[in-house]
């Protein structure tokens, strides 16, 4: 909010821990670009740098455990995080790492992405890595947030039918069973609508919206899980942070849906709300 005297209110402060899209499309570059938008104050901590474009990961280069850490006490001792997410990790011993830092900082509100496919549904890392997340980072999760595929690899259970919405609600228990706080399983279907199931640990909620006929989603995961951080932040209740984040992130499909930047999958963009 901008005063009378022109001085803009302290922004929240957020971090992801995530890779670097270098197509700027997912991963920390989504992050910000939500961040900066919603008018929260974006900390980054980069697991990962990924050499991509909008049609293929050529290559990725991990962050070493140590810089991983180096980077989380940096920027936990000093600014601290109002709340957190994290994104693309894809490394046992990374994600042991993080899991650490942020009980030793006592850290809230965190919101854990699970990216473990790629998006044909291919799994990306070995078994070590889904083990580890459901080790380290699941009983840390706020808000877990899969997608149908993500959720098949955790649970190591068969891909459901994304129509089967009894069966996702299903699913979203067992991962609140396995230590997630509350669940949003996001890529459900029914009809012209697609379905995210919230699961808040007494009730499968359905949150229908309109599907959008678009293979420019790229980011769309980050931008939702990004947007609910900023809500959580600012203190709102999570339903009203998932409810909030699920319509920015509609809206932030819908701009980018006839682009065409690159040969491949296009990005999702977030409007600039007026100040
Ligand atoms: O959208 C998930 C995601 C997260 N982080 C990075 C990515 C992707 C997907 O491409 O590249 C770095």
């Amino acid at each position: 909010m901008v005063t009378k005297q022109g001085f803009v209110d302290m922004p929240p402060k957020v971090l992801t821990i995530a890779g670097s899209d270098s197509g700027g499309a997912a991963g920390l570059q989504a992050d910000l670009r939500t961040w900066a938008v919603l008018g929260a104050y974006g900390l980054s901590v980069v697991t990962a740098v990924t050499a991509q474009n909008s049609v293929s990961v050529e290559r990725v280069q991990y962050m070493s455990p140590e810089f991983v850490a180096d980077q989380l006490d940096a920027v936990l001792f000093d600014y601290g995080a109002a709340a957190i997410k994290t994104g693309f990790i894809g490394q046992a011993d990374l994600i042991m790492t993080i899991s650490a830092k942020l009980q030793q900082y006592g850290c809230q509100s965190i919101v854990i992405d699970p990216v473990l496919v790629n998006h044909r549904g291919q799994p990306l890392f070995a078994d070590a890595v889904r083990i580890h997340y459901l080790r380290y980072l699941l009983p840390l999760a706020e808000l877990l947030t899969p997608n149908v595929m993500e959720t098949a690899v955790l649970l190591n259970s068969a891909v459901p039918d994304p129509s089967d919405l009894p069966r996702l609600a299903h699913l979203a228990t067992e991962l609140h069973r396995l230590g997630a706080k509350n669940v949003l399983l996001k890529g459900g279907r029914d009809g012209e609508d697609v379905v995210d199931i919230f699961y808040d640990g007494r009730t499968a909620h359905e949150l229908h919206s309109p599907y959008i006929e678009t293979e420019n989603t790229h980011g769309a995961g980050d931008t939702l899980s990004a947007a609910v951080c900023v809500a959580l932040a600012r203190g709102e209740r999570l339903d009203t942070a998932v409810y909030l984040a699920r319509q920015f992130t509609h809206q932030a499909i819908l701009n980018g849906a006839d682009w065409q930047l690159g040969a491949g999958h296009g990005p999702v963009f977030p409007v600039i709300r007026d100040a």
